[in-house]
């Protein structure tokens, strides 16, 4: 009698009613700023076709592999069944045609060809802003083996590193090697001159035996490393600090008895994201490694890595953003409530269009520091732009990395449950955001480094940028539409030098209680002088303007609005400390 009655919901029948998924549809020509950015700034058909074509290649194939990769995670097997130790990490074969794909794509090896000079990085990293999403988070050891690749070029393409920089930036797959990028160490990862132990034994030839504990390595099937050590002297004595540490360089192999040299795996970390990737504890165990910095100077020599790798972050980030965008605007057209598309709901269409403008300014900040990149390694950069490179390098990571987090979750949320339903491939976008804001420098430690860039230049790298931002702005004086948004940045720009100099007659603790809220200012008001300058372009559409005054309605300088509360008056440490019951 049931299931005469009700035919739909009865035996298998489950009812008719399947809600469509949301499709990945090509990320080139689904991204109009990005379009747009580039027709204004590389308008070379050979640019737009190639991004074009791989941009189809990443939603037909690419993106599958991706989600294979989130899949089959990484294995370490520490012994062969004979009870030898091999210590292999295992990863899915989607994993390798990663690396081949990246090397045949030229997604390093675009940075070193130069094809378009100045213009170049921009290129690169707008074809790894189409990857990103897609790539089961190859892109974490492209960035390395880029900035790995930067150090050698820096300190000279000549033996030991000749063979791996021709490595690193090859287009040929079985030729390309990655890099990893050995930092960390129990003690400390933000505070790399207390933590680092690993010392540096010399050998009779020139070359160190390294000991140590690396307790993050990220993709830690690479080729090779960079990593920090303190060289012994005779005694076995090391200096502390960071005036102690050096830089290393070091390839993974194996002896004749397949194990690995001078390394031992202790075990695959067990994260929240980044899944696909092996990252492992590494007992360094006399590993061959060459110095390649003076003695001490292993900070400052590595630094060059950080600033691609913070770039390529800033980049993910950015990415991260526009997919979960894509994909909740081609959702709002399949899914129906209430009667109506949610593309219908004014409501829903704020808060993608939220999602969108907060999209729009990473997009602009990220490609402007990418800009400034190429700039500098094409011999075009002013002194202007290297202070400027050097500011906005640690600020657009801190502060992308937070938006990243933000936006994707929101992003989730535009699907209802579905954007936590593991096996839709959402929740893997939040999970590997957040740590976007955690490695290659904390936001805290980041707002820091501001900071300290900010006095080594005696103000000014300041200069630049409060010069750099008004020029932005000088476009905009025929656009009556911007008015509101030119005004916000105008004084969010007066406030922010009034606060400079006031807080620079301030003791220390001040400045470093204001350093986050600074960073973020400094975030705002040129992402808000990059969105004014580019809907003032030629080629702009209205929603470039809608995005510009949409971006400015916030509050553009939160470290002179947090000021005026008195968050960094002195009373307000042991406040912070009494209300954390610390
Ligand atoms: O997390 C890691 C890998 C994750 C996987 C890869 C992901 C890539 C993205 C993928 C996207 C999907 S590797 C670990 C990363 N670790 C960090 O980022 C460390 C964070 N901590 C800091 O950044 C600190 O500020 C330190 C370690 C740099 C502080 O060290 P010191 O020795 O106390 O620093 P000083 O005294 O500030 O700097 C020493 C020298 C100075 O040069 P001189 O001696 O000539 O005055 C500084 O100017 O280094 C120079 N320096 C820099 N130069 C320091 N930082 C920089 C910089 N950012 N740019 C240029
Ligand atoms: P801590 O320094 O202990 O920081 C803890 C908290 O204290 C943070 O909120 C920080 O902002 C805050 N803090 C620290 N100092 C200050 C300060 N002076 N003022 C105010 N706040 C402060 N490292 C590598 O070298 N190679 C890798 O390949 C690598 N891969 C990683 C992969 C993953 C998935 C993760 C999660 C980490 C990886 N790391 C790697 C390590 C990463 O770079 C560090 O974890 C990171 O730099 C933070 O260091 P920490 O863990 O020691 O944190």
């Amino acid at each position: 009698w049931e299931a005469a009655n009700y035919p739909a919901f009865s035996g298998a029948r489950i009812g008719s009613f399947f809600q469509e998924r949301p499709v990945l549809k090509n990320p080139f020509l689904e991204d109009a700023l990005l379009r747009g950015y580039l027709r204004r700034h590389l308008p070379q058909e050979a640019a737009r076709s190639d991004l074009c074509a791989f941009g189809e290649r990443v939603a037909n194939e690419v993106d599958r592999w991706g989600r294979e990769c989130e899949l089959t995670p990484p294995q370490l097997i520490h012994f062969d069944p004979w009870g030898n130790r091999v210590d292999h990490i295992v990863t899915s074969p989607a994993w390798k045609r990663m690396k081949d794909l990246s090397a045949q794509e030229g997604l390093v090896a675009i940075g070193y060809e130069r094809p378009f000079g100045e213009w170049s990085r921009v290129y690169q990293m707008s074809k790894l802003y189409i990857f990103s999403p897609s790539s089961g988070l190859f892109t974490c050891p492209l960035a390395m083996t880029d900035g790995a690749a930067k150090v050698l070029q820096s300190i000279g393409v000549s033996w030991p590193v000749d063979e791996a920089y021709s490595r690193l930036t090859t287009r040929r797959p079985e030729w390309f090697w990655t890099s990893g990028q050995w930092m960390t160490e129990r003690q400390g990862g933000s505070d790399v001159a207390s933590g680092t132990e690993t010392v540096a034994v010399p050998q009779s030839d020139g070359s160190y035996k390294l000991h140590g504990f690396k307790w993050f390595t990220s993709a830690t099937d690479a080729d090779m490393t960079l990593t920090l050590a303190r060289v012994q002297d005779r005694t076995g004595a090391t200096t502390p600090g960071s005036r102690g540490l050096s830089l290393f360089y070091a390839e993974v192999s194996r002896d004749e008895g397949g194990r690995l040299r001078g390394i031992e795996v202790q075990r695959l970390k067990d994260k929240l994201g980044t899944r696909q990737m092996p990252t492992a504890e590494l007992l360094l165990d006399g590993l061959p490694a060459h110095r390649l910095s003076d003695e001490g100077r292993g900070v400052a020599s590595i630094a060059n890595m950080l600033t691609i790798t913070r770039i390529h972050n800033s980049i993910s980030a950015a990415a991260a953003m526009r997919r979960v965008v894509q994909l909740a605007r081609d959702y709002a057209s399949r899914r129906t409530a209430f009667g109506k598309l949610l593309k219908d709901h004014p409501l829903h269409m704020q808060t993608l269009a939220r999602m969108e403008v907060q999209t729009r300014g990473a997009f602009l900040l990220v490609m402007d520091v990418c800009r400034l990149l190429g700039r500098e390694e094409s011999g075009m950069a002013t002194q202007f732009d290297r202070y400027l490179l050097r500011l906005l390098t640690p600020v657009v990571k801190l502060y992308t990395g937070k938006q990243a987090v933000a936006v994707v979750s929101e992003g989730l949320e535009s699907f209802g449950g579905q954007g936590y339903i593991e096996d839709t491939g959402l929740p893997g976008l939040l999970r590997d955001a957040q740590v976007l804001s955690i490695w290659e420098g904390t936001t805290n430690v980041l707002s820091l480094d501001v900071l300290r860039c900010v006095a080594r230049s005696s103000g000014m790298v300041l200069h630049a940028f409060f010069t750099h931002a008004k020029s932005l702005l000088a476009g905009a004086s025929s656009v009556s539409s911007l008015g509101p948004a030119v005004t916000a940045v105008d004084r969010a720009l007066s406030e922010l030098e009034t606060f400079v100099q006031v807080a620079a007659k301030r003791e220390a603790s001040y400045l470093e209680l204001a350093a986050r809220d600074l960073a973020y200012s400094l975030a705002c008001i040129y992402t808000g002088a990059l969105l004014i300058d580019h809907a003032c372009w030629k080629g702009a559409s209205q929603s470039d303007a809608y995005a510009a005054l949409r971006w400015c309605e916030q509050d553009l300088c939160p470290v002179v609005s947090k000021q005026a509360r008195g968050c960094y008056d002195p009373s307000a440490p042991p406040l912070d400390s009494a209300l954390c019951d610390l």
